[in-house]
């Protein structure tokens, strides 16, 4: 049986050495910066020496990597398209794409706490927020000082966020905020919370509540199958003061949260990539190396027609989110764009993950190799953000002007 790697302990744990190796091959680096090359290959190194090495027993037991919040802050994972000015990367959408996809070939719960962080936290803040606000949140988040949580989905509202029931009330200087939000990544160990609620007037407003605030709670989901190494939980908002400062002062309809989720939504597209590069990498590996009737099962047809079709996925996959890259570089990606991308993306990683698991037959269970993981998280990957159908169902809106989602 070949081994993942020299396996070696750390305490009692296992630790799995990363043997991953690049693909390219449709020659796509050419289209890439300097820039780009230098962002990937040092996220690729962080994530060979601070990922690999841990994520199994995270993931094994259901623990989030928080110290790993330092680290991404030093690799520039935080924000890295939003303006140096603030602390953050000052790269385009291409760099941002491509720290996503080497993130998430680490694992998807560690590209997750990214997104949120520089996607779903700082994205509205810089887009939405005052100049007050920017300069008092944002450069801590960019250096992992403060840890943010993006509440949107509620209980009774996941696909259809435009249903939400947690409202303020106009309170003088401040808004009291109540209802609940479920389903919210790193809300167990965040800082602030960018909440959506809906005002008096039906008005959508986003603010920022900040952990401590009476009457505010964030406790853990636990029991999860998928993200096992991410912190998932609630929000929970009783009779919440929130000064009128935080509220920010951009945003007044569905717009303002919608368009959060397109950026990060294009970060999944490209994040999706790196889940599938590793389960082709492991697959291509093990099917050299393991042998049956007497020669490697890669020299099996079938076993080359899952390798032939996983590597053709993957290409078309890396295609489409370059070219987005390029029209989110001129500002002209639309939304329907980015859904078309993070929909086929992450079906396409999903896909890989399950011929992967076969060619790696029972070894493929186990957590010697990352597949099952992988497979596991993607299965929340294809879920949030806007589930599989959804975007399916964007897309049949943009095409014929229809739209098929209320009945
Ligand atoms: P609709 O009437 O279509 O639009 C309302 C306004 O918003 C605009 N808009 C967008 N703008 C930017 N980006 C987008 N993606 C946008 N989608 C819509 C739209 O043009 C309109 O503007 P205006 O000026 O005319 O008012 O809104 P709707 O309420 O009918 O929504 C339709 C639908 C179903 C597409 C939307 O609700 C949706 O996308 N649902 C899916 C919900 C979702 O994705 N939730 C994600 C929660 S966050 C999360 O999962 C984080 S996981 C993070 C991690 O761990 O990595
Ligand atoms: P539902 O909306 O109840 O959907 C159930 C099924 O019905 C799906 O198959 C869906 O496609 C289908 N469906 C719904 N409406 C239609 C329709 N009109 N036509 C056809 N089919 C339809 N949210 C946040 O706000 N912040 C976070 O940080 C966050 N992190 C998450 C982390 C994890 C691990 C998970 C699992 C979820 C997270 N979410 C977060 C929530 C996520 O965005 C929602 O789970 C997602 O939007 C789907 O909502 P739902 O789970 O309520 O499913």
């Amino acid at each position: 049986m070949p081994s993942n790697g020299t396996e070696s302990t750390h305490g009692t744990r296992s630790v799995r050495e990363d043997r991953y190796q690049h693909h390219d091959y449709y020659l796509l680096d050419e289209l890439l910066s300097t820039e780009h090359l230098l962002a990937r290959d040092a996220v690729r190194d962080w994530v060979k020496s601070e990922v690999s090495p841990i994520i199994e027993d995270y993931a094994n037991r259901a623990a989030c990597p928080v110290h790993l919040f330092k680290g991404l802050a030093e690799i520039g994972a935080f924000g890295p398209s939003l303006p140096a000015e603030y602390g953050c990367g000052g790269m385009d959408e291409i760099a941002y794409g491509i720290i996503m996809q080497e993130l998430e070939r680490g694992d998807s719960g560690i590209r997750s706490m990214a997104s949120v962080q520089g996607s779903l936290v700082m994205y509205p803040i810089y887009k939405f927020g005052s100049e007050e606000q920017k300069r008092k949140y944002l450069p801590k988040l960019a250096a992992g000082e403060l840890i943010g949580c993006f509440g949107l989905t509620e209980p009774d509202h996941g696909s259809n966020p435009a249903g939400m029931v947690t409202n303020v009330k106009d309170d003088g200087d401040a808004y009291i905020l109540n209802g609940a939000k479920m389903w919210i990544t790193n809300s167990p160990v965040a800082d602030i919370a960018v909440v959506w609620a809906r005002d008096e007037e039906g008005k959508i407003r986003g603010m920022i509540v900040e952990k401590g605030m009476k009457g505010f709670s964030a406790p853990e989901i636990h029991g999860k199958w998928s993200l096992r190494a991410s912190v998932t939980g609630e929000l929970v908002f009783e009779d919440v003061r929130v000064p009128k400062q935080n509220v920010l002062p951009g945003v007044s309809s569905m717009r303002g949260p919608l368009t959060c989720l397109s950026k990060a939504r294009y970060g999944i597209a490209w994040g999706a990539i790196g889940a599938a590069l590793d389960c082709y990498d492991s697959a291509l590996r093990y099917s050299k190396e393991r042998e049956q009737f007497g020669r490697p099962i890669g020299g099996f047809q079938l076993t080359q027609k899952k390798l032939a079709e996983m590597i053709t996925e993957i290409t078309k996959a890396q295609l489409l989110a370059w070219r987005l890259g390029v029209l989110a570089n001129d500002g002209r990606a639309t939304a329907a764009q980015i859904s078309m991308a993070k929909r086929n993306n992450v079906a396409m990683a999903i896909d890989i993950a399950r011929e992967a698991r076969q060619i790696h037959g029972g070894m493929g269970i186990t957590n010697e190799y990352p597949i099952m993981r992988h497979m596991m998280n993607l299965e929340s990957v294809i879920t949030y953000e806007g589930t599989h159908d959804i975007h399916l169902l964007i897309t049949g809106h943009d095409i014929t002007g229809l739209d098929a989602f209320k009945g």
